[in-house]
């Protein structure tokens, strides 16, 4: 984290963060000025507009409850900017659109709302309080997430339906993930789970799995001809789990004391390259190579072409990238 933040902040998910403020005629105004003017804006229950400028006398912020309206903000506003600083200190990209203008987040949209969305017409995030507004949708995995909507649009544009939709929800998860574990933060460190501070199935486990995504009951391991006409949030599955065996291999692993088992299809044995490389080959398949029509053969095709561009046609890399794609049953 760089030394560009003035506030402090008391979030629901990640402790005391450092917060990006600038001084206004309330106070402060929560407006990250060093990461692209990114703004947090309180809808206090509405559903469209910006509502109202997040503002704090004493740039002091939140209280790490949810009764406390600042607190979501905290949480959302931390994680932007951790976004931000992920995609241009690991990606080499400099906003969302790569022309250094930020996007900006709302708060407290509609009532216990239990979602959070980006909108390329607004150019924002949105984010739900969650069920009895108890459990805002604000997580550090969940912005990324969200952000990287912003992102996929602005690159690759993964039509959102089919094969290519399945590819923009695993974008979202594999650099909301990444994001979590580039913040290293003790209150949310990074595991390779989606949703795990948010409650959302209210029993304490989380939305998504990536090390085997048939763990939720619905998603896909590997791909098959049927698997585009699962939801985009099912068939992300096959693209999730290629991420985690690319990075951290198959069979089981303990990280952050989070136990998981992965399996590949034929049970072939895949060596992780470490997840640095793993989303650094990722984004440069989506930023030069794939399209909006990209599917998963293409996914395939666009990965190796970036792990042979990075690292060499003859590489370990290059040769994990296709060891991981035949694991999910992409060939
Ligand atoms: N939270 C969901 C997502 O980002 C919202 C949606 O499906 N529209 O994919
Ligand atoms: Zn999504
Ligand atoms: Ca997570």
């Amino acid at each position: 984290y760089e030394a560009i933040e003035t506030g402090t902040g008391t979030s629901q998910y990640s402790g005391t963060v450092p917060l990006g403020t600038t001084p206004g005629s309330a106070g402060f105004d929560l407006l990250d000025s060093g990461r692209g003017g990114h703004r947090t804006y309180d809808l206090n229950g509405g559903t469209s507009g910006t509502g109202s400028l997040f503002t704090d006398a004493d740039d002091t912020w939140g209280n790490g409850l949810p009764t406390n309206r600042q607190t979501a903000a905290v949480d959302a506003h931390y994680g932007a900017a951790l976004t931000w600083d992920f995609y241009k200190n690991e990606l080499g990209r400099n906003g969302i659109a790569g022309d250094g203008k930020a996007a900006y987040s709302r708060v407290h949209y509609g009532n216990a709302y239990v979602n959070a969305f980006w909108s390329d017409q607004c150019f924002c995030m949105t984010y739900g309080d969650g069920a009895n507004n108890a459990k805002p949708l604000t997580s550090i995995d969940v912005a990324g997430h969200e952000m990287t909507h912003g992102l996929t649009s602005r690159t690759a544009g993964l039509r959102y339906s089919g094969e290519s939709g399945g590819l923009n929800e695993a974008t979202s998860d594999i650099l909301g993930t990444s994001v979590e574990f580039y913040a290293n933060n003790a209150n949310d460190p990074g595991d390779y789970l989606i949703g795990e501070k948010i409650d959302i199935r209210g029993n304490g486990t989380p939305l998504r799995y990536m090390d085997k995504p048939s763990r939720d009951g619905k998603s896909a391991d590997y791909w098959s001809r049927s698997v585009g006409r699962l939801d985009v949030h099912y068939s992300s599955g096959v693209a999730n789990h290629f991420f985690y065996l690319l990075s951290e291999g198959s069979g089981t692993k303990t990280i952050n004391g989070v136990s998981y088992d992965s399996p590949t299809y034929d049970g072939v044995a895949v060596t992780g390259i470490g997840r640095v490389k793993a989303y650094q080959i990722w984004f440069k398949a989506l930023s030069v190579y794939m399209t909006s029509s990209t599917t998963y053969a293409g996914a395939r095709t666009a990965t190796l072409q970036a792990a042979s561009d990075l690292y060499g046609a003859g590489s370990a890399e290059y040769q994990a990238v296709n060891k991981a794609w035949a694991a999910v049953n992409v060939k």
